[in-house]
């Protein structure tokens, strides 16, 4: 394995509360990586249909992105993958399951919000497991909080310690520009929506009479009264900390405006960790491997709406994937190859031949595959700790058009193998029940089924809380249990047993009268690498 390829490729997420800019950042980065030529090439991850004219409501109303995209560039000799996640809460899902595929993460913060609700969520699911975080205070062009309180606020919040890189020269509309920490250097504010500016001017001396040339006297004491009391307060960089996860560099920035993000980039490739080793079952698999390794961390049906497809979005972790060559599937013990295996770069899709440690490949697949697949050249392994959540609002799915059942199933299927939602059936009464943790997906799943399967769909709210699956050493008790229990029993697609609680009091009650029985809060103990984490 040449360790050059791996070193020169960085793969990281990208992740906020919903609306912090996100895309927009993705977006610019992209620019700088001549990607793309102008600003608004990209689509964002927001949800894409089928050509038709009309708009799905859920973003037309909110404007809010409802999966992970993938993107490549490169910049500087190296190899860059963006992972852009969906901020909302109610896709959360794949935005943790993103972060198992990622060395890094850049966090976005809107200066005039601060910390808000998802942003400390995040940061518990990257704390947990030592990920590595670059703060971009954005929105810097809005009359936002004041530095100072906003990275006290990251300090208690997030629970991590800052390094400011920049600091900003006023806000709003006041906004002068960054005065870069380290680098000495000033980088004076205009709008640059379009275009890669490069106006940055060096000065090595704060009280140089330059300063206050450039942005005034009054902003220029203020500088040179910021800049000595954040040397004060503040601990300075140090990137082992950093590649710990205990010490987030800060920058301050206008995604759309594409200011301070040349410098968020020029950093990020200086300082952030090239491809990890990751965990299975047994041991640690080092990027330096020879043999090829891999794993699932999303699906996703019909990405294009002119070819039916479903891709699978394989991480590789160690070796050289290598198209039209066999790779054994761990959990199918079969072996598949893949003859036109796609990469990601910039908003497109193309076909590639190899890809390395840190790449994203997208595989074709016609439905064997799951989230967590691992792929080998033989080794029997797992990778380890793919979140899956246990459902928490249920609905019975209705079908609204007769003619079209077959659509519905295939489509549901697809879908709920995606990871948008799970899905149970109930043999007392025979219908399909779909779980998810937010209510977005059911707006998601109603119109993908219809754009993308033609099928129309209802959902009948139903008073299920919590779904836990059931098992028991001994056969005859939970056979006892489930005709018992009828009306609280259903089955996964995988026809395991899965009890439907109404609440914590119901299932507490439950327990007592059937103290044999396990109950599991996700489907771990079917041998799937599947781990729970806590949602709180
Ligand atoms: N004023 C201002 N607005 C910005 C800036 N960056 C992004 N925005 C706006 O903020 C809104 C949200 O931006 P997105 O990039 O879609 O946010 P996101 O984080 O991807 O949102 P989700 O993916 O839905 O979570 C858009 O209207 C952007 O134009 C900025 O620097 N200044
Ligand atoms: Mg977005």
């Amino acid at each position: 394995m040449k360790p050059e390829e791996i070193n020169k490729r960085r793969t990281f997420g990208i992740i906020s509360h919903p609306d912090a800019g996100k895309t927009t950042l993705t977006e610019k980065l992209l620019l700088f990586g001549g990607a793309i030529q102008t600003a608004g090439a990209v689509k964002s991850n927001k949800f894409r249909k089928a050509a038709t004219s009309d708009f799905m409501e859920i973003e037309k109303q909110r404007g809010i992105s409802v999966a992970t995209s993938v993107m490549g560039f490169e910049y500087s000799g190296y190899k860059i993958n963006i992972l852009d996640t969906p901020g909302h809460k109610d896709f959360a899902e794949d935005t943790y399951r993103t972060l198992t595929a990622v060395d890094s993460v850049i966090l976005v913060i809107d200066c005039v919000k601060g910390v808000e609700e998802q942003t400390r969520k995040l940061m518990d699911v990257c704390r947990m497991r030592h990920t590595p975080v670059i703060i971009f205070i954005n929105k810097l062009d809005r009359e936002g909080q004041d530095p100072y309180h906003l990275l006290e606020e990251v300090e208690k919040e997030l629970n991590i310690h800052t390094a400011p890189m920049s600091w900003p020269i006023g806000m709003g509309k006041d906004f002068k520009g960054v005065y870069n920490l380290f680098e000495k250097k000033l980088q004076l504010f205009t709008s640059q929506k379009i275009k890669l500016s490069d106006d940055v001017i060096a000065i090595d001396d704060l009280h140089s009479p330059e300063l206050d040339k450039q942005i005034g006297e009054k902003d220029a004491a203020k500088l040179r009264e910021d800049a000595e009391m954040t040397a004060g307060i503040y601990e300075g960089f140090d990137n082992e900390l950093y590649r710990e996860g205990y010490l987030a560099p800060v920058f301050f920035g206008s995604a759309i405006n594409n200011f301070g993000v040349k410098e968020l980039l020029e950093t990020f490739i200086r300082i952030a960790p090239p491809p990890q080793s990751r965990m299975v079952d047994k041991r640690e698999v080092l990027p330096t491997e020879n043999n090829f390794t891999g794993f699932i961390f999303k699906i996703h049906a019909n990405l294009d709406p002119n070819h039916r497809d479903r891709i699978s979005f394989c991480r590789v972790v160690s070796g050289k994937f290598e198209s039209n060559k066999f790779y054994f599937h761990t959990r199918l013990n079969k072996k598949f190859r893949f003859p036109s295996p796609v990469g990601f770069m910039a908003n497109e899709k193309n076909i590639l031949e190899n890809a390395y440690p840190g790449d994203v490949v997208g595989l074709y697949d016609t439905g064997n595959f799951k989230i967590g697949d691992t792929f080998t050249e033989g080794e029997s392994l797992f990778f380890k700790g793919i979140p899956s959540f246990s459902p928490e609002i249920f609905k019975e799915l209705i079908n609204k058009d007769p003619f079209k059942s077959k659509q519905l199933e295939k489509g549901i299927r697809q879908l709920t193998d995606e990871g948008v939602a799970q899905l149970f059936s109930r043999p007392t009464d025979n219908i399909k029940i779909v779980g998810t943790v937010g209510e977005l997906q059911f707006e998601v799943i109603q119109f993908r089924l219809l754009h993308e399967y033609g099928a129309s769909c209802a959902f009948n709210t139903l008073e299920y809380k919590k779904a836990y699956w059931v098992s028991c050493p001994d056969k005859k008790a939970l056979e006892n249990f489930i005709s018992r229990e009828q009306r609280y029993i259903t089955y996964d697609k995988d026809e395991h047993p899965v009890y439907m609680a109404k609440s914590e009091w119901f299932l507490t009650i439950t327990r007592q009268a059937f103290p044999e029985i396990e109950f599991h809060t996700t489907s771990e103990m079917k041998g799937d690498m599947v781990e729970e984490t806590s949602k709180k």
